[in-house]
């Protein structure tokens, strides 16, 4: 089976006329400047799938429906929360695959072909534990598979309220466990994914509110290798709580404390300071940007102009899922500099356009926080392909992929390990998932 395309994102740059000839999940060979065989299948401009490197799969379910001022006396992060956590205490593990298979749908249908899933949703309605302790890990593999996204599971330790061991409340009661039943969970999810193609498992210390520095120690012990993510510096208060409790900004805290390197991926990091920065990019850590949901939740803008200035990595990630549009986090993510620094192009570095830096920094920052290191198209990755529509306009190169972000275009077709899940901009089970999450959130919502 071969894919021919007008033109492709390579590792060396943009080439013409290139046929993709695939080896099962694999790209067997590139032949660059090779008219097309009969039989090929034929698109226009081929670009490396985006790891999308942060979701919660089952917020998916709420999109669109928090968007009116609640009663709360200042509706912010906390207040959209507490309209999350009553989500949360009522999803089943059936819901949980039905919300999720929907969310990854779309991320196919944009483009991202891997997905790491910050889980935290451990537990049954009354805060025990399934009989199966990785049972609603498994509700996310199942959605995974049916969907066809790669996965990288994060399963979240959760067992405080807030800094200094704060007790958890009743609305968390179905993330918190201790490090031994989390050791149990975690196994068990290893078990889960064995038989998911290409599915990496990390470990996710929920965010310094959540975990106390002797449990991060025993996280960090249970999990020596694979990616470490975890959501810090996202709300002003929870700087201004840190520096109570410890006297340290969050990730001034993190990065004195805890060996912070490249299997890292700080989520957020929106509040840092110059030298916060300069610590997160000597780290080889990569930051996990969120662009739309830090938009949504009112979180603030991360200074990505300086950490790219600094040398740092940066993926991007779709997070509460209230929007899934993988040009649409790249696109917000360069306009939330431009508004700040009444500027153009803040983003754009070695030369190339905006869209081209943005399009490769995502992708190998992406790739390396969901553990599946890439360098895009070639031979012996695997055969994670996404196709642009052609316009017929004349736009070549870099141009393609600014207009991609900035104006208009469409994914044309998908290729994950190999196998064709998008076509025509849909998902090949688009219809039933898009029905049975009808189904679901008319459950909920009765
Ligand atoms: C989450 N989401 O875990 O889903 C969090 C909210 C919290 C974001 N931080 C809960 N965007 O951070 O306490
Ligand atoms: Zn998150």
């Amino acid at each position: 089976m071969s894919l021919w395309f007008e033109t492709a994102l390579l590792p060396g740059g943009w080439a013409h006329e290139v046929r993709i000839v695939l080896a099962g999940m694999r790209i067997g060979a590139i032949e660059i400047g090779a008219p097309p065989q009969p039989g090929d299948s034929r698109h226009g401009v081929a670009l490396p799938g985006l790891p999308n490197l942060h979701s919660h799969a089952f917020q998916r379910a709420m999109a669109g429906l928090a968007e009116a001022p609640g009663g709360a006396a200042r509706d912010d992060f906390w207040s959209w929360r507490e309209a999350m956590y009553r989500l949360v205490g009522r999803l089943t593990p059936e819901d949980v695959c039905a919300v999720a298979a929907m969310a990854y749908v779309e991320m196919l249908e944009a483009g991202f072909t891997r997905a790491g899933e910050f889980h935290y949703l451990h537990h049954d309605v009354d805060g025990r534990g399934y009989g199966e302790p990785a049972r609603m890990a498994a509700a996310i593999a199942e959605a995974s598979a049916e969907t066809g996204i790669a996965l990288t599971l994060l399963p979240v330790f959760y067992a405080h309220a807030g800094f200094g061991g704060v007790a958890p409340s009743h609305a968390q009661r179905r993330f918190v466990t201790d490090i031994a039943d989390f050791a149990r969970l975690r196994a068990d999810c290893a078990t889960t994914l064995a038989g998911l193609d290409d599915a990496v498992l990390g470990v996710a210390p929920h965010s310094l509110r959540a975990v106390t520095p002797e449990q991060l120690t025993a996280l960090l012990a249970l999990a020596p290798d694979g990616p470490v993510h975890i959501h810090i510096a996202e709300q002003l208060p929870e700087v201004a709580a840190c520096l109570a409790w410890s006297g340290r900004r969050p990730v001034e805290w993190l990065l004195d404390n805890a060996p912070v390197d490249e299997r890292w991926c700080l989520v957020h990091a929106t509040h840092v300071e110059p030298g916060e920065l300069a610590g997160i990019a000597a780290s080889a850590a990569v930051v996990g940007i969120c662009p739309i949901t830090e938009a949504n939740l009112g979180d603030g803008l991360f200074p990505a102009g300086a950490l790219l200035d600094g040398g740092g990595r940066f993926g991007i990630g779709s997070d509460s899922n209230v929007r899934i549009d993988a040009a649409e986090e790249l696109r917000l993510l360069e306009y939330g500099q431009r508004l700040l620094h009444r500027q153009r192009n803040v983003l754009a570095r070695d030369g190339r356009s905006t869209g081209r830096t943005l399009f490769d920094r995502a992708l190998a920052g992406g790739g390396q926080a969901l553990g599946a290191r890439t360098s895009g198209l070639e031979v012996g990755a695997p055969a994670d392909i996404v196709a642009l529509e052609v316009d017929g306009d004349g736009a070549a190169g870099d141009a393609l992929l600014d207009r991609w972000i900035f104006a208009r275009g469409r994914v044309d077709a998908v290729w994950r390990g190999g196998r064709q899940l998008v076509g025509g901009g849909r998902h090949v089970a688009h219809e039933t998932v898009v029905a049975r999450y009808r189904r679901t959130l008319r459950r909920l919502s009765a």
